[in-house]
């Protein structure tokens, strides 16, 4: 039998989230280990081996070494859960489709999102980021609802790798995507309610 999937984090609700919560979802045994920032947990010489930026989430599994929590979720999926949680390489199109979501959440949602967290520490800071997130947003919702207006999830093909990326990423932005759009409220509330969700405690 595999040794179980390490999984370094700080707590529940960080990064770690979406890879706890696809793991689970996979019934894949693995071991959290929450790193204490507070007591340099990040910083120590044997954290920076396996992840020299100091940042959660990473996994170690058997002989490999990953952070990024996309690209973490990406080889999950494949690795355990393909043609389940994670379209097959020949679906091409379906792939494509499903490989942009993994990325776009990141690097496009929850890049204008984070704004809102960071480096905000005067009121007038704080206006203009918000009006800024709350710009993009508006475009992040012309991608999101025609695909949610018609299916109950991302891809056509059902449940994937990919709406958690997304579910984990949207409540960051409750106030602009989730509050004024019924569809993505649904889309949500499917996904919180899932029993790897609640497992995970991602919510
Ligand atoms: N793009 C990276 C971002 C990783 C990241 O910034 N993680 C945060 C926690 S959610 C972190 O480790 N922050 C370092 C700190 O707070 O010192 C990913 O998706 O894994």
């Amino acid at each position: 039998m595999n040794k179980p999937i390490d999984l370094y984090a700080m707590a529940y609700q960080d990064r770690s989230d979406r890879v706890r919560w696809l793991l689970e979802e996979m019934e894949v045994p693995y071991r959290n280990h929450f790193l204490d920032k507070k007591k340099g947990g990040m910083d120590s010489a044997n954290y920076r081996l396996i992840n020299p930026m100091g940042r959660v989430p990473t996994i170690v599994d058997g002989d490999l070494i990953l952070h990024e929590s996309a690209a973490i979720c990406l080889y999950l999926a494949d690795r355990y859960a393909l043609g389940k949680l994670a379209p097959h390489y020949e679906n091409i199109h379906l792939r494509a489709e499903y490989v942009k979501w993994m990325v776009w959440s990141t690097a496009s949602l929850e890049c204008v999102i984070a704004r809102m967290f960071t480096h905000v520490n005067t009121p007038e800071e704080t206006e203009v980021t918000h009006k800024f997130v709350k710009e993009q947003c508006e475009i992040m919702k012309t991608i999101l609802l025609p695909v949610l207006s018609k299916q109950d999830y991302i891809l056509s093909s059902g449940f994937s790798a990919a709406d958690i990326m997304l579910a984990a990423v949207i409540p960051g932005a409750h106030d602009f995507l989730v509050k004024p759009n019924p569809e993505i409220a649904r889309y949500m509330d499917r996904l919180m309610n899932r029993p790897g969700a609640i497992k995970a405690k991602v919510f």
